[in-house]
């Protein structure tokens, strides 16, 4: 990387345009500021210059409490998803939940039934870890066709990464005595859709978690204040929000969640059900598309990748279409089902490119591309896509998604 970056400072068009700029501008070193600044706040706000939000992508058949919004992956920095950007997936809106009257209840098979409130929670051993969280139907415009716009934000932005902290899920159920033949647990929403999907036995004594706190506050509303089930690397619409129940079965509840929605039809007509896990996927955030190129030149390639089964072990990127690849650095912490930042240094010649990066995980899985994704799985699913995204860069600067001809 050291050598890397001297290369860049070198090679790269950057200062002189830098020093260019500067003559343009007075020579004066900038006003000091007349009056004493703004006052202490009890509680931050972002700079008054800063516009970065969420893109409210609203179904124009339901109303907007049946919506998403995405994130703004294009202008977030490094790992972590600022609360306020996280990306957002209601079916019947945001409930509003006291704290002081919400309840958590686990019952079914089990020896000892628990109601516990959220202070009871708060006072069990905590558990703080870093994750992303993706809705399934992230990049899904991508199968037939690029639908839902042009931007990394509007294709991918159904992905957040946070540090959650709360409860192990094994502790509470332990503490409650789950029975012998208990091998599925049905969590449940309090918003007004109740929403809940079954949930197998063995992921929630592995690592799932009951969380209260997101990047060291409580969990915004949103995200399902005050309690939500987070289960890492596994698709969003698993991990319940506004969690209020926990109910042990023998057997998969077949909720509508897991039957009418979410699972995803093959070609051949048979569908495939309980497809939890994000398989590994990475993006290049920037430049991606949207973006220009001002002049030919060096450029830092950055981006996320991410794996739901484990941590991400290499990064790759091409810029002829996928003809050549090159390994890109990552970040650290590199963590396990967490977004990784990766970064690479390319020197644009003026000419049409098609960029693109591709991840492997550590269980030695590689991204993809769209087309062998597409020969595989058909047209009928809507979730999952994984594969690799291309952006097309014009000899004028200009970046389009490069995933169709
Ligand atoms: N109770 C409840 N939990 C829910 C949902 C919901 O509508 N209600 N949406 C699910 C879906 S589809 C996703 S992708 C994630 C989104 O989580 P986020 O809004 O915190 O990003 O929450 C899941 N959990
Ligand atoms: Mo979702």
């Amino acid at each position: 990387m050291q050598r890397s970056r001297r290369w860049f400072l070198r090679a790269s068009a950057f200062w002189s345009s830098a020093a260019i700029a500067c003559r343009g501008r007075s020579g004066a070193p900038p006003a000091e500021p007349r009056s004493i600044g703004a006052p202490i706040s009890a509680y931050g706000a972002r700079s008054r210059f800063e516009k970065a939000a969420r893109f409210v992508n609203r179904n124009t058949k339901a109303p907007l409490e049946e919506a998403a919004s995405q994130t703004p992956l294009h202008d977030t920095f490094g790992i972590i998803t600022p609360s306020s950007l996280h990306f957002e997936r209601h079916h019947s809106g945001v409930p509003e939940i006291d704290p002081a009257a919400h309840r958590l209840t686990i019952h079914g098979l089990v020896d000892r039934p628990l109601v516990l409130t959220v202070d009871e929670l708060k006072r069990l051993p905590s558990i703080s870890r870093i994750h992303f969280l993706e809705c399934s139907g992230n990049s899904s415009s991508e199968w037939r066709g690029g639908s839902s716009g042009s931007d990394v934000q509007r294709i991918h932005g159904l992905t957040s990464c946070g540090e959650w902290t709360g409860v192990s899920a094994a502790l509470l159920l332990r503490e409650c005595g789950v029975h012998a033949d208990a091998a599925w647990v049905l969590a449940e929403g309090a918003d007004a859709g109740k929403h809940d999907r079954s949930i197998p036995m063995q992921k929630m004594m592995d690592d799932a978690l009951v969380v209260y706190g997101q990047n060291g506050e409580p969990l915004r509303p949103e995200q399902g204040y005050p309690l939500r089930l987070l289960l890492p690397g596994w698709e969003g619409n698993a991990n319940v929000k506004w969690l209020r129940r926990l109910k042990v079965t023998d057997q998969a509840a077949m909720t509508r969640e897991e039957t009418s929605k979410y699972t995803d039809l093959m070609p051949d007509g048979t569908a495939r059900q309980f497809t939890f896990v994000m398989e590994p996927k990475s993006v290049i955030t920037q430049p991606s598309g949207g973006d220009r190129l001002p002049v030919a030149g060096v450029y830092e390639v950055t981006g996320i990748a991410w794996s739901g089964r484990g941590a991400i072990a290499r990064v790759e990127i091409t810029t002829d279409g996928g003809a050549t690849w090159a390994a890109a650095d990552l970040q650290t912490p590199v963590l396990p089902r967490a977004h990784t930042r990766f970064r690479w240094l390319w020197k644009w010649d003026g000419r049409n490119a098609v960029i693109a990066s591709r991840c492997t995980d550590e269980t030695g899985y590689t991204q993809p591309p769209l087309g062998e994704l597409i020969a595989r799985r058909g047209t009928n699913s809507f979730y999952h896509n994984n594969g690799i995204q291309a952006w097309r860069v014009a000899p004028d600067g200009t970046i389009t998604n490069g995933n169709r001809a």
